[in-house]
């Protein structure tokens, strides 16, 4: 087992990173930009370095900064958390070259779903139900209004780079194809380096429902089930749920055998999530499988009792796992509590946390870096805090997330805890009646 492992990552998931290592007996170091020395994490790891200002380019995407930090505090591995570096293939690379492990997908299965047209054909491949459309690449504007008539109009245009949304562009017929085609491939280029796009087939008023995996280094991959992550506005998911209330035992165990199969297909190492659409008809498509250990994670461990950063951490350090699925026996919600202003277009409403109180009681669950007199920076993501939930029953996690809502005080900054709270009292989401499209119509 590793001796002492870096956390690459600021916020909750490297205070969420440092409690599971403290469990194992596994000594933590904390990497901060100067704007993140006053954080929880940088106080409960044994070490800490600063890697640099606040500007993610210059410490928490810094490459050399962080491998510098790995060698002179003698860590061997480092936990990238989410985003930054965790899907970054050069990175797990480096990481390799100088012996130490990267707690995340080796490079060339980062790579190989980094690459949705290539994921895609990887998968077509291994069996698993893709949305039709064009076998790879589009070769030019011609090819895609062909591509189009065969697939049958509405159809999406994607960046091959892309992925969470955005390089994509909806058409709904031939007269707008050129104009999709070019500023697609413009938004794909200045986005990604990259202006490869392919086309499917647009489903419409789909769910959003991804299965966690896990895989290990002796070919052995298990599922744990669903996550509904369906309520979202402009890619940014809100809340998620387990299970998803439009699953069905049959649906689960054919999702479930479906994300086997895309994690056996590039022998996955790691945890990792296989994203789905779903339509009104069950129907269920591969959309994008990701290399990592998500924000939603949390309400997996809720409804199956399972340590997922441990499982991270066994599955890097060689440990076998037993290659049996698991299934929720409970229901469990979170509600992404951002600093933002939800009355205001959600802005972004960074500052001082003057006041802060946390709700708790039986079955309640907080994973926050936030405290009375936090300042929260305005560099990074406005995620402040992930309220879980978990119950016996979906009524029963609604109402304790209600109840739970109303006892948290968070004061001097905008959150969206209100938001929460009218979402909760709405009647299609109680009556489990919401696809991705729900917050378009949504009025807070
Ligand atoms: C789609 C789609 C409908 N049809 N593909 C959005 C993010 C990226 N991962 C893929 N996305 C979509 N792909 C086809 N063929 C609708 C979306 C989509 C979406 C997907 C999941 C969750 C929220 C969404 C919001 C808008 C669009």
């Amino acid at each position: 087992m590793f001796k002492k492992i870096l956390i690459a990552n600021r916020g909750e998931i490297a205070l969420r990173i440092i409690r599971t290592c403290k469990e194992m007996g596994i000594k933590t170091v904390a990497v901060y930009s100067t704007a993140d020395k006053d954080s929880l994490p940088v106080r409960f790891a044994d070490e800490a370095v600063c890697i640099g200002p606040a500007v993610s380019s210059k410490s928490y995407l810094s490459i050399a900064n962080i491998i510098a930090a790995a060698e002179i505090t003698n860590a061997d591995a480092i936990h990238p958390g989410y985003g930054f570096l965790s899907e970054n293939s050069k990175f797990s690379a480096i990481c390799q070259k100088h012996g130490i492990k990267f707690i995340g997908a080796l490079p060339e299965q980062i790579d190989a779903m980094g690459d949705k047209a290539t994921a895609k054909a990887t998968m077509i491949a291994a069996g698993v139900p893709c949305i039709p459309g064009s076998a790879g690449l589009l070769k030019d504007v011609q090819d895609a209004k062909d591509q189009a008539k065969k697939v049958v109009y509405p159809v999406i245009m994607k960046a091959t780079a892309g992925g969470g949304g955005k390089g994509m562009r909806i058409v709904w017929k031939e007269e707008d194809i050129e104009t999709a085609w070019d500023s697609c491939r413009q938004e794909a280029a200045a986005a990604f380096g990259n202006d490869g796009l392919y086309m499917e087939k647009y489903i419409e008023e789909p769910r959003h429902i991804e299965i966690q995996i896990a895989g290990d280094q002796y070919g052995n991959a298990c599922h744990m089930s669903e996550r509904d992550c369906s309520i979202q506005r402009r890619h940014q998911k809100l809340v998620e749920e387990t299970p998803s209330p439009f699953m069905t035992d049959e649906l689960r165990n054919r999702m479930g055998e479906a994300a086997i199969k895309a994690t056996k297909a590039v022998n996955y190492e790691g945890v990792g999530t296989v994203e789905f659409l779903v339509d009104k008809n069950r129907d269920f498509y591969f959309m994008e499988m990701n290399t990592r250990i998500q924000v939603e994670h949390t309400i997996t461990e809720e409804v199956i009792d399972f340590d997922l950063i441990k499982e991270q951490i066994k599955i890097a350090a060689g440990i076998k796992i037993s290659g049996k699925n698991y299934f929720p026996h409970l229901h469990a919600i979170q509600c992404r509590i951002n600093a933002e202003d939800p009355s205001n277009d959600f802005r972004p409403s960074p500052g001082k946390i003057t006041s802060y109180h946390s709700p708790g009681g039986h079955g309640v669950r907080i994973d926050t870096h936030a405290y009375a007199g936090y300042t929260i920076p305005p560099n990074y993501d406005s995620m402040i805090s992930k309220l879980i939930v978990v119950a016996q029953t979906r009524e029963e996690a609604i109402l304790k997330m209600k109840r739970a809502l109303d006892e948290y005080i968070i004061e001097g900054v905008k959150t969206t805890i209100p938001f929460h709270q009218k979402l909760m009292n709405n009647p299609d989401f109680n009556a489990g009646n919401f696809t991705t499209a729900f917050m378009e119509t949504f009025k807070y």
